[in-house]
């Protein structure tokens, strides 16, 4: 099907707004970030890679969602000791931070030479981060939590790996964070578009609005060989049952055309982990370019709900 030309997501200008030369070592690349607000700063946590392709968290900090300073040092994580060790000695990428309460809740892809599984750290100001656990065993990553519990259970959506690398988007429920269980899969790699045969996983953390939950996810198509093409989609979630899908997009809002998109360390990716709602129904959607650059572009609650009924 063809779409008329309309940018749901409008690039900012000032595109990457991060990059390798945002910090004062060598590194490789800065690949998707998690992004939430704290008091009246705009937070972001990146995932730094060096260029021994040891992986850092750093905190990113700015006043009006665009221009970042990243912290000198990489955080260091309270409370995790040999497990921790053992089960991420590859590497550490894609945190999702999500506010519950007042705690901020990070959940993040732990890769070892046992495959990749899903670990949670969290902080209350940004400064101080706690490992908690890990919340799977291997071959699963992509984890999102909801921001409150869904009749009486906290939720989140998650991407368990099939053979030949595809994957499809799950959710499940726990009543403590840690012990999940009820999980169900409730979209299919490929059933919204040849964009996404290969595998389909969630993005940012599902936002609140009074058309369902909203969840900007990735899909992803192969060219020949092994190249991946990650684009962005979105759909929306019955509030009181999230598994249930009331719109998703069938055409991308944001497939990797620019150069630093295209461009970079790994090829023709566009990924998100973050995305802000801002009162006046803007929304930041903080993604990452070639694994290589972070990004931001705003989209609107409005102009999201409706690609999700009419892309
Ligand atoms: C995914 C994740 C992302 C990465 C993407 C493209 O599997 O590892 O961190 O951006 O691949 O390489």
């Amino acid at each position: 099907m063809l779409y008329p030309k309309k940018d749901v997501v409008k690039r900012y200008k000032g595109n990457p707004i991060l990059g390798p030369d945002s910090l004062p070592y060598s590194i490789q690349g800065i690949y998707n970030s998690g992004a939430t607000k704290y008091k009246d700063k705009y937070i972001m946590l990146l995932r730094v890679e060096s260029i021994d392709i040891t992986n850092y968290f750093f905190v990113a900090e700015s006043r009006d969602g665009y221009d970042f300073k990243v912290k000198e040092k990489p955080i260091e994580l309270i409370g995790a000791g040999e497990e921790y060790a053992k089960y991420t000695n590859q590497m550490i990428y894609d945190p999702r931070i999500t506010k519950i309460g007042e705690t901020y809740y990070i959940t993040f892809a732990c890769h070892s030479s046992w495959s990749v599984r899903i670990g949670m750290i969290k902080t209350d100001d940004f400064e101080k981060f706690h490992w908690v656990d890990f919340l799977s065993e291997v071959d699963n990553r992509n984890c999102t939590l909801f921001p409150e519990k869904i009749n009486g259970l906290y939720a989140r959506l998650d991407r368990p790996i099939l053979p030949n690398d595809h994957g499809d988007i799950w959710i499940s429920y726990s009543p403590d964070l840690i012990y999940w269980g009820r999980s169900k899969c409730i979209m299919k790699h490929g059933e919204h578009g040849g964009w996404n045969w290969i595998k389909i996983g969630p993005g940012a953390p599902p936002i609140k609005t009074k058309h369902g939950w909203l969840e900007i996810w990735h899909g992803v198509h192969q060219m020949c060989k092994a190249q991946y093409v990650y684009h962005l989609g979105a759909m929306l979630l019955d509030l009181q049952d999230p598994s249930k899908i009331l719109a998703c997009t069938k055409a991308p809002i944001l497939s990797p055309v620019t150069d630093y998109e295209r461009i970079g360390i790994s090829y023709s990716v566009t990924f998100t982990s973050g995305a802000i709602l801002e009162d006046n129904g803007e929304v930041k959607i903080y993604y990452g370019a070639g694994d290589t650059y972070q990004c931001v572009g705003t989209s609107t609650v409005d102009d999201l709900v409706d690609a999700c009924y009419n892309r």
